[in-house]
């Protein structure tokens, strides 16, 4: 049988473990060919061919349910649950999604795209499943890098409380999160990976146990403790800290034999209660280049199969965001030993490794654990240090009552550094930046800022790190910045609420926050094409607004624009209007940002043109709504 020729999961059952082999080549094959071409999640995919194959082999997946945490590591999944033909679209508009979706094939029974989520979820559809006197298998597939996450481990500690609701928690253990994993569970489980495997007790220790002289049945009862003795005596230590929680605990397996998963998840499923099966895996295998550098290839830009390396664009390109905003920070750092970066498992998306390499001592990576992050955060502002929690704008969002209950409510100087902010592409609607405007906006205490470009974050990255007067947040998007000049040093902090007017006109008013600043000048271009003059306002603050610069503008041009990337509801322009209404400014004001929508995985451009936020389309919706009359074609 050929991998195309699977449909649905049940097909491997009957397939002997050669033919099985055959089919994780092919898997391996065809996950590499689509994510050179398209890009995409690369080495925790190949990590775990043989044990999605096992693992599906022993389940009936017309009423079993497999629930993968991220599910970044899911194309396998994806190859034999009927997504073979149209995987070549993946993480392309309307194409296969990067991460999994519950309205994308009926066997993703949870969506994902944030870690550690699974236990939970499976544990609830355990608990359902009993409830409703159903009879299905329930299985949770996790990385050792999502069990650093909070939730993951109240998941756990509950689970481990119901000795009668059977779970299956599969532990892909790689070592790896993005980058090496942290913390003293992922020190346990090393220390795990390097013991010899767990013997498990054979099926008929009660027989052999009635068989020894004097024993006979009298002891029959007791074997249940006996057991757990053994167990223990057999297996010092190895997977105790499971055991004690409450699950049967199995492993480790080696993740690349195929028989000796086939036979423990075998084992597994007739266990009553939850079980953890710990699964050693080598992140990237089969694929040597990425089993060599797995940080380089967690995921990848379309890339030549044969060398490695990153297929190379055809422009040079100015450097990105998270590379000045790194740059600019390790050079504060240097020069203030008080300052501290702080990352949940992003070292190198959010370029804090950069720090890590120069200044160890002033890192810090908490594992993918967000709350922790803030609240550590707040700890350290309380001492007098000068944190800066460097989060992607979605991950924060895991960390929402800490952000208010820990550093807003107690007015702490905490630095937040909201990389990915806006639209994120092809990762999807998961990992969009949509919310945090309207997020931080509404917390007491908070002070939001956004640069227009990336001289403008050096100087936000100063101007964050001088504030002490509470909590101050700065949002930069995915991507390159403009090219414009850069500073080395000597950056001046900018007035706290103050925005900057970069262009006059007495027809229209136009607010821009952040990245909506150079399209908000394209746009004015476009408008004097049409007669229409605007004034174009840098706000830089989204709290506290320039009101002093914003209200006289709008009273005296009358019609106002807001443009901001992020969620219309509760964002910049709600900001803007409320401020308008509460001085009692009646003016029409046009908001345009991103609807009440899910916006879906698509390259950036191809997201704003559906969203109408490239720059033709809001010129014309700015016609539309006040210049009706002068509406012709905007091209
Ligand atoms: C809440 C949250 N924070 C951060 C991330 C970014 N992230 C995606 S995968 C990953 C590492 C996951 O490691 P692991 O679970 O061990 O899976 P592996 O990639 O090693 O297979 C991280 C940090 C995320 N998806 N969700």
């Amino acid at each position: 049988m050929h991998l195309s020729e699977i449909t649905h999961p049940n097909q491997l059952h009957g397939l002997s473990i050669r033919q099985l082999q055959q089919i994780a080549h092919q898997i391996r094959e065809k996950h590499l060919q689509t994510v050179a071409e398209s890009g995409g999640h690369l080495g925790p995919g190949l990590g775990v061919v043989e044990l999605t194959l096992a693992l599906y082999q022993t389940l009936d997946l017309d009423y079993d349910k497999v629930i993968w945490d991220v599910g970044h590591q899911a194309y396998p999944h994806k190859l034999i649950t009927g997504r073979y033909s149209r995987f070549h679209t993946l993480r392309q508009k309307d194409g296969i999604a990067g991460y999994l979706k519950r309205g994308e094939s009926k066997f993703d029974h949870f969506g994902a795209g944030h870690a550690s989520t699974s236990i939970s979820a499976a544990l609830g559809m355990a608990m359902a499943r009993d409830l409703k006197g159903e009879k299905f298998k329930v299985v949770a597939v996790i990385g050792d890098g999502a069990l650093t996450g909070g939730m993951a481990l109240e998941a756990i500690n509950h689970a481990g409380h119901l000795p009668k609701t059977n779970l299956l928690v599969v532990l892909n253990d790689n070592e790896m999160s993005i980058s090496p994993n942290v913390g003293a569970i992922s020190r346990h489980l090393n220390k795990m990976r390097l013991s010899p495997p767990v013997q498990f007790l054979s099926e008929n220790l009660e027989e052999q146990v009635k068989q020894l002289p004097f024993v006979g049945d009298s002891l029959s009862p007791e074997l249940g403790r006996i057991k757990e003795g053994m167990k223990r005596l057999a297996v010092p230590k190895v997977g105790a800290v499971f055991e004690e929680l409450g699950f049967t605990y199995m492993g480790p397996v080696d993740g690349h034999n195929l028989e000796e998963l086939i036979a423990t998840f075998t084992q597994a499923h007739k266990y009553t209660g939850p079980v953890l099966v710990h699964v050693a895996t080598l992140k990237g295998k089969g694929y040597e280049i990425a089993e060599n550098d797995k940080v380089g290839y967690h995921a990848q830009n379309p890339f030549n199969l044969t060398t490695g390396k990153a297929i190379p664009s055809n422009k040079p390109k100015p450097p990105g965001y998270s590379k000045v905003f790194a740059h600019t920070l390790v050079k504060l750092a240097e020069n203030n030993p008080k300052i501290v970066g702080i990352t949940a498992a992003m070292a190198t998306g959010t370029g804090l490794d950069k720090l890590q390499a120069k200044l160890p001592q002033q890192y810090i990576d908490v594992g993918i654990a967000e709350q922790h992050a803030v609240t550590l955060a707040a700890g350290l502002a309380c001492e007098g240090m000068r944190p800066v929690a460097t989060i992607y704008s979605t991950f924060l969002q895991r960390g929402y009552d800490q952000i208010a209950h820990d550093v807003c409510f107690q007015n702490l100087p905490v630095f937040f550094c909201l990389d990915r902010a806006g639209i994120v592409g092809q990762d999807g609607p998961t990992h969009q930046g949509m919310y945090d405007i309207a997020y931080l906006r509404c917390l007491p205490n908070m002070v939001l800022m956004a640069p227009k470009d990336e001289a403008e974050l050096q100087r936000m990255v100063v101007t964050g790190v001088n504030y002490t007067d509470g909590p101050i947040a700065m949002r930069y998007p995915r991507g390159d910045g403009y090219g414009v000049p850069l500073m080395e040093e000597g950056w001046e902090p900018l007035p706290i609420g103050k925005g900057e007017i970069l262009r006059l006109g007495d027809d229209v008013l136009i607010l821009g926050f952040g990245s909506m600043v150079y399209p908000a000048m394209q746009v004015a271009e476009i408008l004097s094409e049409h007669g229409v003059k605007a004034t174009i306002v840098n706000a830089r603050f989204a709290k506290p607004l320039d009101t002093e610069l914003i209200l006289p503008l709008a009273k005296q041009i009358g019609r106002v624009v807001t443009l901001e990337e992020g969620c219309l509801m509760g964002g910049f322009g709600s900001a803007v209007v409320e401020a308008l209404l509460d001085a009692d400014v009646v003016v029409p004001v046009k908001r345009i940002g991103v609807p009440d929508v899910l916006v879906e995985h698509a390259k950036p451009d191809q997201s704003k043109a559906t969203l109408g936020l490239t720059t033709p389309q809001i010129a014309e919706q700015v016609l539309k709504a006040f210049f009706s009359n002068q509406l012709s074609t905007v091209s």
